[in-house]
């Protein structure tokens, strides 16, 4: 994957308050193209493993405990720039901090509640994908 791509998931607050079409279409209105989209639910594993590199943190239980709790919607998102992009559209991980707008501004409700995902850099972005989707999955054009 190379820096036209990126990688996100709509965390289970978002799908479960109804929210999984206005942020897909405000993705899509922001000059994303989707690429790859999935409807799934992670198991325990997966989310400790797709989080791995907080295992130490003191939200890492809590915060798997949450992506494990209901439906979540992984998608792989194409457009010049992907990563930055989109780390600009979804806003800053705290939603107090989120600027005017943007995607946990107009969703999330707290710190760990903040309705979205996406990669922070364009090789995390290739693994992320690469852990939700096989290649068939994934349009080519
Ligand atoms: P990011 O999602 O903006 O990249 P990261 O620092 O990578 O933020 O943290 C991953 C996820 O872990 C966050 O999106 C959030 O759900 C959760 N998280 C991060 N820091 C905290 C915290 O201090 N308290 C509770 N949850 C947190
Ligand atoms: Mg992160």
């Amino acid at each position: 994957m190379d820096n036209n791509r990126t990688f996100t998931m709509i965390k289970p607050d978002a799908f479960s308050e109804g929210n999984t079409g206005a942020i897909l279409q405000k993705i899509t209105n922001s000059g994303f193209k989707i690429v790859a989209l999935k409807l799934t639910q992670l198991t325990p594993e997966k989310a400790k493993a797709f989080y791995a590199v907080h295992k130490d943190k003191p939200f890492f239980e809590n915060l798997i405990n949450f992506m494990v709790s209901g439906p979540i919607v992984a998608a792989i998102l194409e457009k010049k720039n992907a990563v930055e992009d989109f780390r600009t559209l979804i806003g800053a991980t705290n939603p107090e901090d989120a600027a005017e707008g943007t995607i946990r501004n107009l969703f999330a409700s707290s710190m760990s509640k903040n309705a979205i995902h996406g990669s922070d850099s364009d090789e995390n972005a290739a693994i992320e994908g690469a852990f939700h989707f096989n290649e068939n999955e994934i349009l080519n054009h």
